[in-house]
């Protein structure tokens, strides 16, 4: 049980097992990992696909043609698909201050023409989605950037890759990932919610979308669950980034389930019942202290850890003594309009309320909340 199969549309950045694990504090721990190998072993572990930054096919293999060509040979014999593809544009020295929105007017075309040739491989891999982390997007001091002339030259920039994919005719959209800091003392589109309100500023919104990250979200002392719902409500969910955190701290960027589990459990409630049907997309990094064996053993741990709690929310759903529980605190009664049809403003005014018999009423989410954590924990 819990063995994880295509179906189950899991997949893993080249960038989450190919971590060698070098932090700000000390040197890598783990060797260099050929994409070749991480394509093979994810397909023997049960995933479904496989996501890139254009760096990372150069992982152990400098030729960038030899390095695609040995990649969509790992694909064809695997069969692992490629879903979504990203640029890095924040490792290289000459992205300190950012890509689409360095201070430096060469730099930001430079940033322009990388993402540009990786969108061209991207469609080549049939990728539909195209996330932008704008990681070094942002600053530490606000005298150092304008963040409006910023947002300007972002929507320049998005404006410009989305028309370039319709010219083409790519069938490719955008999914832009928020993180409030790290690497950049503060960063633009810092949570799901500004990224939400900058697309509405796009020339073409409908190309875009988010790719929320769990620990971006918790970093910010946000609720993942109430980012995604919205992101979905507004039709905005094109790709989701899986991981663990412990609260506000550094980037941790743990297997799935091994932070929040509560989080956890309720956000792949939402995910198998709120209609999402992309991938499952894991973006962890293996422990620094593991060693090659144990890369594999976390990438299974995702996934498993996942399909566990698929089962839990499924349990949970059909529990009848949990379908009682929120009826009796009226959870499905929110889906049902204030008003009826024909009703309007007026028709209030003669509405027979008692506001202390209504305010007196418990709402019993206790029981609801102990219920879910009864499941969780594997004792229903
Ligand atoms: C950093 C991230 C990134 C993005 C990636 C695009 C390196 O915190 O989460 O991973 O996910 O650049 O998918
Ligand atoms: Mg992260
Ligand atoms: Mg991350
Ligand atoms: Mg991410």
């Amino acid at each position: 049980a819990y063995a994880p199969t295509p179906a189950d549309k899991f997949t893993f950045g080249l960038w989450t097992v190919g971590w060698q694990a070098s932090d700000p504090f000390g040197t890598a721990t783990r060797a260099p990992l050929d994409p070749v190998e991480s394509v093979h072993r994810l397909a023997e572990l049960g995933a479904y696909g496989v996501t890139f930054h254009d760096d990372d096919l150069l992982a152990t293999e400098p030729d960038r043609d030899k390095a695609v060509q040995k990649f969509k040979d790992a694909l064809a014999a695997t069969g692992l698909q490629v879903p979504m593809a990203t640029t890095n544009l924040f490792t290289h020295p000459v992205f300190k201050d950012g890509g689409l929105t360095s201070n430096d007017r060469d730099v930001r075309r430079f940033a322009l023409a990388k993402v540009r040739r990786n969108l061209d491989l991207a469609a080549e891999l049939g990728a539909r989605t195209y996330v932008v982390w704008g990681g070094r997007e942002g600053a530490e001091s606000d005298a150092a950037k304008d963040v409006r002339a910023a947002l300007d030259r972002y929507k320049e920039g998005l404006d410009l890759l989305a028309e370039y994919v319709v010219e083409k005719r790519y069938d490719i959209r955008f999914a832009l990932e928020p993180k409030p800091n790290e690497p950049r003392g503060d960063i633009l589109l810092p949570t799901i919610g500004h990224a939400l309100a900058f697309i509405s500023q796009l020339a073409r919104p409908s190309m875009f979308g988010l790719n929320p990250e769990v620990g971006h979200e918790q970093m910010a002392g946000l609720n993942m669950v109430h980012g995604v719902a919205q992101a979905l409500w507004q039709g905005k969910l094109f790709h989701i980034d899986l991981n663990g955190q412990h609260g506000p701290k550094y980037d941790q960027d743990l297997i799935f389930g091994h932070g929040d589990l509560t989080s956890a459990f309720f956000l792949v409630d939402l995910l198998e019942h709120g209609g999402y049907d992309g991938p499952r997309h894991f973006d962890y990094k293996p422990l620094r202290t593991e060693d090659s064996s144990d890369v594999w053993e976390s990438a299974a741990a995702n996934m498993r850890t996942y399909l566990i709690l698929r089962a839990k929310a499924q349990a949970f759903r059909e529990d009848r003594e949990v379908a009682e529980a929120l009826a009796a605190s009226r959870v499905p009664d929110l889906a049902t309009p204030t008003l009826a049809p024909g009703e309007t403003l007026d028709s209030l005014l003669t509405d027979d309320f008692d506001p202390a018999a209504a305010a007196a009423r418990g709402y019993h989410f206790t029981r609801l909340n102990q219920l879910a954590l009864e499941h969780l924990l594997g004792i229903r």
